[in-house]
C-alpha cells in the first residue's frame, strides 16, 4: 500500500446537472482527499491530446464533442492505493453494469456520459495530472 495521486474529472454532464458536489460527496465519503481542484472548459485540442489514446475508436469524435460540451471539474484525488480505489468508486465505464453505490451507477446517463473520468495507471495518472495542475497547486 502507498499514498498515491490520481487525476479525476467530474465530466459536462454532471457539472450540467448541477452534481459537483455529490459527486464529491461519494469521494470523499470514499476516503479520498481532493487535494486539488478546477473547474474549465477543455478546448477541443485538449481534449483531443488527453483522449489520444483513443483516436482511432469509433466513439473518438463523440467522445472529444462530450468532453468540451460544457464545463469539467478537474481535480487530484489522494489516498492509499487511490488509483485502484476511485476506479471502484466510479464504477464500470457503461453504468448499465456498474455497481450499487458507485458515482456511474448513481448518476450516469450513459457510457458516454458516464459523469467521471478516473486514471487507469500510476504512469497515467501523472501523464493526466501534469495537463492540468502545476506542482504548487496540489496541496495534500
Ligand atoms: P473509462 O472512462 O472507464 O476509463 P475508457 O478509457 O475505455 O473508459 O473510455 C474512455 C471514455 O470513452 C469513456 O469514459 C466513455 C467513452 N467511451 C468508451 N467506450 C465507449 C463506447 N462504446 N461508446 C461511446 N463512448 C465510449
Ligand atoms: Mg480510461
Amino acid at each position: 500500500m502507498a499514498v498515491e495521486h490520481t487525476f479525476s474529472i467530474i465530466k459536462p454532464d454532471a457539472t450540467k446537472r448541477n452534481l459537483t458536489g455529490s459527486v464529491n460527496a461519494v469521494i470523499e465519503k470514499a476516503g479520498l482527499r481532493i487535494v486539488a481542484q478546477k473547474r474549465v472548459q477543455m478546448t477541443r485540442a485538449q481534449a483531443e491530446t488527453f483522449y489520444a489514446i483513443h483516436r482511432e475508436r469509433p466513439f473518438f469524435g463523440e467522445l472529444v464533442d462530450f468532453m468540451v460540451s460544457g464545463p469539467v471539474v478537474v481535480q487530484v484525488l489522494e489516498g492509499e492505493d487511490a488509483i485502484v480505489r476511485y476506479r471502484d468508486v466510479m464504477g464500470a465505464t457503461n453504468p448499465a453494469n456498474a455497481a450499487e453505490g458507485t458515482i456511474r451507477k448513481l448518476f450516469a446517463l450513459s457510457v458516454g456520459e458516464n459523469t467521471v473520468h478516473g486514471s487507469d495507471s500510476r504512469e497515467n495518472a501523472a501523464i493526466e495530472i501534469a495537463q492540468f495542475f502545476a506542482g504548487n497547486e496540489i496541496v495534500g
